[in-house]
């Protein structure tokens, strides 16, 4: 079976003190949790001084973002070896926020995804519709779209290892969570594409995260649907009650 996963994603909040503060909490708060995978995704800033207060925990360290170069004229950039060297295991690509204001492309994303495959880094890749496409009935056709060109050319052996996370739009830091049968249509829809590029066994294996407002009062409804593996948490990530609480409903 799919062990579930609960992300927090901390985005541009928390400086080195509050960042190391939370991640310990979070440990100690979480420490047991033995059918849940727990990670915590500080800045990159953050990164190493949290790796260094988590070591020995159970807790997984996520990049929100990376370049894909190991190194070169990128500036302000940060490398897969250097997020690896900072004692990431994961790494988020493609979160909404970065397509919209740094117009990462699919391409790019695409590009990410391979390179974090190739250094050992879990992806965590974030996809979802806007409110507009969802009025507009297109909230499959989209989605579907952006999985296929993130995995695009990515091996069939390399799947179990990625991560999708469903993220609509609308439903970011509003309040608005999709129902949960709003996000099972999706999921299920996610998981019956990948069966058939990759066949039933990858489908089996792929964990498919849902984001958007997930907070300590909706996470039952949400896990509780078959096809979600877990969640991608914003806002609620940066208390260590409310994520904590979150985590053990998943476990
Ligand atoms: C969606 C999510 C975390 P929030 O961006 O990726 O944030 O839970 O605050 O909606």
């Amino acid at each position: 079976m799919r062990k579930p996963i609960v992300a927090g994603n901390w985005k541009m909040n928390k400086h080195i003190g509050e960042a190391q503060e939370l991640a310990a909490g979070v440990a100690e708060g979480t420490n047991g949790f033995d059918d849940v995978e727990v990670v915590v995704g500080p800045t990159a800033i953050c990164l190493a001084p949290v790796a260094a207060v988590i070591e020995g925990s159970n807790l997984g360290l996520a990049a929100q973002n990376m370049h894909w170069a190991d190194s070169g004229a990128y500036t302000g950039e940060v490398s897969p070896t250097m997020i690896k060297d900072a004692g990431c295991d994961w790494v988020i690509l493609g979160h909404s926020e970065r397509r919209e204001y740094f117009h990462e492309s699919d391409k790019d994303i695409n590009h990410k995804t391979h390179v974090a495959i190739e250094h050992d880094l879990k992806p965590i890749v974030c996809i979802g519709e806007t409110l507009e496409e969802r009025e507009d009935e297109r909230t499959l056709q989209k989605v579907e779209f952006q999985v296929r060109a993130a995995l695009a050319g990515v091996n069939k052996s390399d799947i179990k290892n990625i991560v999708i996370a469903y993220e609509p739009i609308w439903a970011i830091g509003t309040g608005k969570t999709a129902s949960p049968e709003q996000a099972q249509e999706v999921h299920a829809d996610i998981r019956s594409m990948i069966a058939d590029i990759y066949g039933q066994e990858a489908a089996d294996a792929i964990r498919i995260l849902y984001g958007g407002s997930v907070k300590p009062h909706n996470i039952a409804e949400i896990i509780a649907q078959p096809d979600v593996d877990g969640a991608l948490v914003g806002g609620a990530s940066l208390e260590v009650d409310s994520f904590v609480s979150i985590a053990e409903t998943v476990n």
